[in-house]
């Protein structure tokens, strides 16, 4: 008797989110490939069992390429990758890979490389006025806008402790750059609460210490100390959203709508971040790029 052995090559690229098997339509017909996860290629292969192999992408691994052995981007910088990408890596924490976009730059000096982009914005093509599952699962592209996720955030900040740093450019081309030595997220009994670290650099005062301790809040989860008003909702966004004696909801607004051109920023809305603290009056820069990153 002669051996068959047809299988058919794929390739699926998967959005934030991607962790069920991959599949093709030839493929699943025979019930050949079913297995493969994520970005895998399948691939003929009389001498395996199944008849094909899944031919997994960079750091993941097992015969379905069901999991990665890269934790962080300070993993994937420390063995040597300096090309800034996207990558897979899977925090102890995780229960499957994930994608993340990993800034491997070294132009910044000696904090350069090894940068787990959390979140993105630079162009207004991905909406962030999300709900609170969305927001929990992640939401964009990861090579373009995006925001990873709280529970893929909450998993890589229990690995171990993580600064955060900050890049902002406003509507006039003017760049800050802010960085914490802590930053971490807990899980959703929590409901994300945030917890953030000390300023130890930067040419921007620290506007994001005023939410450490806050729980987050979504456009229909309204977890803010705010009474009557949801924050989320109203400053149009997904944020640590919280009040403080007269203040309200917000000292960075850094997930709110995308305002193009900046034409709102005297409301105060769009991407906004403070330039002063309480008790001075508020002043504030609107954002036209940002990005949100951690390393051990
Ligand atoms: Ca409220």
């Amino acid at each position: 008797m002669t051996l068959v052995c047809v299988c058919m090559y794929f390739l699926i690229l998967p959005s934030i989110g991607d962790s069920q098997p991959s599949s093709s339509p030839i493929g699943d017909a025979h019930g050949v490939c079913s297995q493969c996860q994520h970005s895998s290629t399948c691939e003929a292969d009389c001498g395996d069992p199944r008849g094909y192999i899944c031919k997994c992408p960079l750091f993941l691994t097992g015969i379905t390429c069901d999991r990665a052995y890269i934790r962080d981007c300070q993993d994937i910088f420390d063995i040597g990758v300096t090309q800034s990408g996207v990558f897979y890596i899977q925090p102890d924490d995780a229960t499957s890979p994930y994608q993340i976009w990993c800034e491997m730059d070294t132009s910044i000096g000696v904090d350069g490389g090894g940068w787990a982009v959390i979140q993105r914005r630079f162009n207004g093509s991905v909406d962030f006025f999300q709900s609170w599952l969305l927001y929990k699962d992640g939401f964009g592209n990861i090579s373009g806008e995006y925001w990873l996720g709280n529970e893929k955030i909450h998993a890589l900040t229990s690995l171990k402790s993580y600064k955060l740093r900050i890049d902002m450019t406003t509507w006039d081309d003017v760049d800050y750059t802010i960085t914490y030595d802590h930053f971490s997220v807990g899980d959703e009994v929590s409901n994300y609460r945030i917890a953030i670290g000390a300023k130890v650099s930067g040419n921007i005062i620290d506007s994001l210490g005023y939410h450490d301790g806050v729980p987050f809040s979504a456009m229909d989860v309204d977890n803010d100390n705010n009474i009557g008003v949801n924050c989320a909702d109203y400053c149009r966004g997904g944020w640590w959203y919280t009040q403080s004696g007269l203040l309200n909801c917000f000292q960075s607004n850094l997930n709110s709508e995308y305002d193009v051109g900046g034409l709102r920023c005297e409301d105060e809305e769009g991407i906004v971040y403070y330039t002063t603290s309480p008790p001075s009056p508020p002043e504030w820069i609107c954002l036209r790029i940002v990005t949100l990153k951690l390393k051990p």
